[in-house]
């Protein structure tokens, strides 16, 4: 089968397209290298520098595809709050050209990547896919946006999608050197180079992590599973951690005493975050394989053979 993954060089694409490659498949990659990197993909992917926002390289990279996986973003809620317009034209508009392009190409499934922060300040624990969307970014607004938008094409266009919502997803290849990444990945860092680690907030806000290789699988299940066909399905752990709890662990597996400094929480912030899991357990047949402590040592690992991330 000959799979597309759009944001294929990124931290979570990169994993994914090792996943298809050791099964068999003829994977393709459409990055603009904005955030993803060439170096995280095998040398004999052949990746497509191409932005999603451009219609006709989209529509080319989806030809003679039967699946397109559908990651690449901006995936900062943070970011989107400073630069909204810049949000909805990635995230809004290039994902309808990545649908209309699949429907165009007669590709039979799409997986998109959605969001917990679709949730927003919906105060329920565990978020249930049932409950009501209640964003708080342009971030949060733009992947609720793809949902609809999968849906229609789902409906209407004869195209079979199924949306993720991710947790928080952490793990090696996550880049730790932006301010926008993933908060494991910029708190490992300055641990590691015995830095203070900055808590935006009162640092017991609690967030769902979720390791990077049970990510993928859900995708590559998500692709497959005839039940998951015009569903949004969580993809977290089902447990979370407070920030305070999670640089403990962090600082406990690197072996440092944290420093930590306090500041103003981010606009857009979500409280609490917390997956229920009984979709992906029942749809997907999946559920997370590695437990918090696990996926840190080997994300601190791959940190400390990667000079450029410690
Ligand atoms: C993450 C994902 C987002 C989405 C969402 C779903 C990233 C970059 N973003 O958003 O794409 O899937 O999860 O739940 O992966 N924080 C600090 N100090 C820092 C950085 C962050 O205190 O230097 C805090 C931040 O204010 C927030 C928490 O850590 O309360 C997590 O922040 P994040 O940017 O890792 O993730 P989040 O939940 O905004």
């Amino acid at each position: 089968m000959k799979v597309l993954v759009t944001g294929g060089a990124g931290f979570i694409g990169s994993t994914v397209v090792r996943r298809l490659l050791a099964g068999g498949q003829d994977v393709q990659v459409l990055d603009n290298l904005e955030t993803g990197k060439l170096r995280n993909l095998p040398a004999d992917v052949l990746c497509i520098k191409a932005d999603v926002r451009d219609e006709a390289a989209v529509r080319a990279a989806c030809v003679g595809c039967e699946l397109v996986i559908h990651l690449a973003a901006m995936v900062s809620v943070s970011l989107s709050t400073v630069e909204p317009e810049r949000c909805f034209d990635i995230n809004v508009s290039g994902t309808r050209n990545v649908l209309a392009a699949a429907r165009g190409a007669g590709c039979r499934r799409v997986v998109l990547a959605s969001s917990a922060a679709v949730y927003g300040d919906e105060p329920t624990l565990p978020k249930r896919e049932d409950m009501p969307a209640m964003p708080l970014s342009p971030y949060a607004y733009a992947k609720w946006q793809n949902e609809i938008d999968a849906a229609y094409f789902q409906r209407f266009c004869g195209l079979e999608t199924v949306c993720l919502r991710f947790f928080n997803v952490f793990g090696p290849r996550q880049d730790p050197a932006s301010p926008y990444s993933g908060v494991i990945s910029i708190a490992a860092r300055r641990l590691l180079s015995q830095q203070p680690f900055t808590v935006f907030g009162d640092g017991l806000q609690t967030r769902d992590f979720v390791f990077v290789e049970d990510v993928a699988a859900a995708l590559l299940a998500a692709a497959q599973s005839p039940q998951a066909v015009g569903s949004i399905i969580n993809v977290g752990r089902g447990e979370r951690v407070t920030l305070l709890q999670l640089v403990q662990e962090l600082s406990d597996v690197i072996g440092v005493q944290p420093a930590l400094q306090f500041a103003d929480p981010r606009a857009g912030d979500v409280r609490h975050s917390l997956s229920d899991v009984t979709r992906l357990r029942t749809q997907l047949g999946i559920h997370s394989q590695v437990d918090l402590k696990t996926g840190l040592a080997t994300t601190i690992d791959w940190m400390r053979s990667e000079p450029d991330a410690a």
